[in-house]
């Protein structure tokens, strides 16, 4: 045992008496005991080992197929009040969900061993962290836990003795019986309870589960702010270094914004990127009344198809050792991994993710890797990343950027006239879906913020949240922007190059931070002038440029009337504030 604080006693105790493990270890994060948990997945064919040179500790791993991604249909935010979990999330009444869940947790894990696993969100010692224990009995999460979340003792010398604040989160795989999965979110609790699923999202409970959905409703009760946002720094050649986060939807760029390479034009000059974080930020006011943000999380569960040294080497670099991959093609010639967009070269001899034999040169209507395949690397690993990434204090951000998949309607990059107005454009936010959750690919839904899977309370409260917040900060609040990457042309290609490109659209972002750059009005907010884009060394011209940046009036009327539907879904809750700029939005495109 590594506490003597009794609340996690308690709690464990109790735990261990419902689920009836044969044993219970407590995982203190040494390395001979990652080992042996490694060499026991390895000789069960949980885990399998990869090429020790090419990638040296590192190891794969497949998933049920019918378990591979979130399953928003089956997360539930249970509240005591319905209202409380708001429109956009499932509800069930918490007494009734324990009531429901708690046979099925009986008795789960006999013949298993369950893992407790203590771990902290965020730098252990900063005001910012918070601690977490998650129960498993998969070996798969305690290993991936280990990369995301700084696991061991050390979390709980963060907790102390008595305190009570610390997040319970309980996870069995139980029979990965589709029928039956749940993730369930009992806020009021500080209680995770996800069942039937050993996938990502579903199952590292420290991740969207407490540091989005459970964080999120702490941190409007805490007055801080806890978004599904990547954190970089842009570093000038005098070395002084502006902070930027963006929300970006599941699978819509922010591990490749986060880690992105400056085009020659900036790199010549001096000008580096460093990542803080690619996933989620927890924000704060500081001592100087700025927001600060820090990366609660320890390492990258990154997309895997698509990620190749052209588009994000940084990231391909930070997979190159002590990374486990899950559902990526297996190619059997080297023992390494594949997957679609990582080189021109599929291997002839391999198993797609499902273990199925596969030739990527002739079965190429099969795709190798799943398209929500990931790998989950240690943050340390990354040749960027940020000098503060442990920082306990966090970074100052100056700019907050909100972003998703739009073919049309969205342009380029613009910016809110205020804060006020910047939390109407996150709130209105719309991307097509991706394979990061189950369900349609491709479709537009609104996604406020990106947290309509991850707010843990109703969104109606959080968008008033938002507005607090910016009263709160003043002047002293960031900028607020949007950009959309994901434009097409009539045949359906992307027009913006994008990945380290999109650094040129940040340079606008520093500069009208810095108040050094000019900007035109437009009924939906400030735009670049485009001679303000450097497209020095670009394929693209003044005019496409131009195109990027259109405001289509009556697109942008639909887009009005679209989001009059998707606010009603919020009735009293929506603040007033908000209807008040749909209504100037509506003024300033001309009925
Ligand atoms: P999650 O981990 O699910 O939260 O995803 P993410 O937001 O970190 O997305 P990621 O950076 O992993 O990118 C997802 C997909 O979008 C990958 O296939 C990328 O290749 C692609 N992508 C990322 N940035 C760009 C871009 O600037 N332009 C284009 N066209 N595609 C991009
Ligand atoms: C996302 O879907 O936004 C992810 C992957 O980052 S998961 O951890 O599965 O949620
Ligand atoms: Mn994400």
């Amino acid at each position: 045992m590594l506490t003597n604080n009794k609340n996690v006693l308690n709690w464990v105790e109790e735990m261990v008496a419902l689920c009836k493990p044969d044993q219970v270890v407590w995982i203190d994060g040494s390395e001979e005991q990652l080992k042996a948990l490694t060499d026991e997945a390895v000789s069960t064919g949980e885990m399998e080992r990869l090429n020790e040179e090419k990638l040296p500790g590192c190891l794969l791993h497949r998933t049920n197929p019918n378990d591979v991604a979130r399953v928003e249909a089956r997360t539930f935010i249970c509240s005591r009040k319905e209202e409380d979990a708001g429109p956009t999330n499932n509800w069930c009444d918490p007494k009734e969900m324990y009531a429901k869940l708690t046979p099925m947790y009986d008795g789960v894990m006999k013949g298993r061993t369950m893992y407790v696993i203590p771990y902290s969100m965020g730098p252990i010692g900063s005001p910012l962290a918070k601690v977490g224990v998650e129960l498993t009995d998969s070996i798969y999460v305690v290993l991936n836990m280990d990369i995301m979340t700084r696991v061991g003792k050390a979390a709980f010398e963060n907790l102390g003795d008595v305190s009570n604040d610390f997040v319970r989160g309980l996870h069995s795989k139980a029979d990965i019986d589709p029928e039956n999965r749940y993730i369930v979110h009992f806020p009021e609790d500080n209680t995770i309870w996800s069942i039937n699923s050993g996938y990502g999202g579903n199952v590292l409970l420290g991740k969207k589960c407490f540091a989005l959905r459970i964080a999120s409703y702490q941190g409007k009760n805490e007055g801080w702010m806890a978004e599904h946002m990547l954190i970089l720094g842009i570093e000038a050649p005098n070395g002084e270094t502006t902070y930027i986060s963006a929300a970006f939807p599941s699978a819509c760029g922010k591990t490749n914004l986060a880690m992105l390479i400056p085009p020659e034009v900036y790199a010549k000059q001096g000008y580096k990127v460093w990542t803080v974080g690619d996933d989620i930020a927890w924000l704060k006011p500081g001592a100087d009344g700025r927001l600060y943000a820090i990366n609660p999380e320890n390492g990258f569960f990154g997309v895997a198809p698509g990620t190749n040294m052209k588009s994000n080497p940084n990231a391909l670099k930070t997979t190159m050792k002590n990374t486990i991959f899950t559902n990526v093609a297996h190619n059997l010639d080297d023992n390494t991994v594949w997957w679609e967009g990582l080189d021109k070269n599929p291997p002839e001899h391999a198993m797609e993710w499902t273990g199925k034999p596969w030739n990527g040169k002739t079965d190429t209507d099969v795709k190798g890797a799943h398209p929500n395949s990931r790998f989950t690397a240690p943050a340390r690993n990354c040749p960027c990343i940020s000098p503060e990434f442990d920082n306990p204090q966090g970074v100052p951000i100056s700019a907050m950027v909100f972003g998703g998949r739009r073919a049309k309607t969205a342009p380029l990059v613009y910016q809110s006239f205020d804060w006020k107005h910047g939390v109407f454009v996150g709130s209105t936010m719309a991307s097509e879906t991706t394979a990061a959750a189950t369900g349609a690919v491709g479709v537009v839904r609104r996604d406020p913020m990106a947290m309509l899977p991850f707010c843990g309370y109703h969104m109606g409260d959080y968008f008033a949240h938002w507005l607090e917040m910016g009263e709160k900060l003043g002047d002293k609040a960031p900028k607020i922007f949007n950009v959309n990457w994901f434009r097409t042309d009539d045949e359906g290609h992307f027009i913006w190059p994008g990945f380290g490109d999109n650094m040129r659209v940040l340079m606008w972002i520093v500069a009208r931070c810095k108040g050094e750059a000019d900007a035109v009005e437009t009924p939906i907010g400030y735009e670049p002038k485009p001679e303000d884009i450097n497209l020095e060394g670009l394929d693209i011209d003044l005019d496409t440029l131009k195109g990027l940046l259109n405001v289509d009036i009556d697109l942008w009327k639909e887009e009005a009337a679209g989001i009059h539907e998707f606010y009603a879904k919020f009735g009293d809750k929506l603040p007033e504030e908000l209807k008040h700029q749909l209504a100037a939005l509506e003024e300033r495109l001309g009925k």
